[in-house]
């Protein structure tokens, strides 16, 4: 809980100089043309949504597929129910590795108000797939691809079998494998809603 109080504390910052940003330059026509001024930083935030219907039973990413350049920062937010993000990584409930080597991976924590979220910013290249903890079963999975579609996130599912090291990690469940969008579809799309 403690990571994502301070995460959410982080993304406040965030959301506070944005605010401040917007009021200088609008009361200090000097500042415009600054680079203070420029709209990069807030362009820089991506946002996807975690959904659910009523029920609890449809539970999805939105959009579950995107396109960023390196350095951008997602944003995601709980619209309904509880949720978590979470990176395919080993590290994280023996998943298996689907993030760049180099990335960190990362994991929210349970995000159990509408409103919360959780901020990361990628900068290593290649494709990054993520689930959300209670959800993964039912297919709830995301795809963000940083500038280049390459790593293991790029490899099929069980590229891994056989290779040493491995033998705990845990498979990506079939409904979770049907719910990624392709990486050609992103590629070509940028933004890849369910
Ligand atoms: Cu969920």
């Amino acid at each position: 809980m403690q990571t994502r109080r301070r995460f959410i504390e982080t993304g406040g910052a965030v959301l506070g100089g944005i605010l401040m940003q917007k009021i200088m330059c609008a009361v200090l026509p000097g500042l415009n043309g600054h680079d203070y001024c420029s709209t990069a930083s807030a362009a820089n935030i991506v946002t996807i949504r975690m959904r659910s219907d009523q029920t609890g039973g449809d539970v999805w990413f939105d959009p579950i597929g995107i396109y960023i350049e390196p350095g951008q920062t997602v944003r995601w937010f709980v619209a309904e129910n509880v949720h978590t993000t979470t990176a395919y990584h080993p590290r994280n409930g023996n998943h298996s590795l689907r993030i760049p080597e180099e990335a960190v991976p990362w994991n929210s924590g349970y995000l159990v108000n509408p409103g919360n979220h959780f901020d990361v910013t990628l900068t290593a290249p290649g494709v990054y797939d993520y689930y959300c903890m209670p959800h993964e079963e039912a297919g709830m999975v995301g795809r963000i691809i940083v500038g280049r579609p390459i790593g293991p996130g790029a490899l099929p599912f069980d590229y891994y079998k056989g290779k040493p090291g491995t033998a705990d990690w845990q498979p990506v469940p079939e409904a979770a494998q049907k719910a990624f969008p392709s990486i050609e579809r992103i590629m070509r799309e940028k933004i890849v809603r369910r």
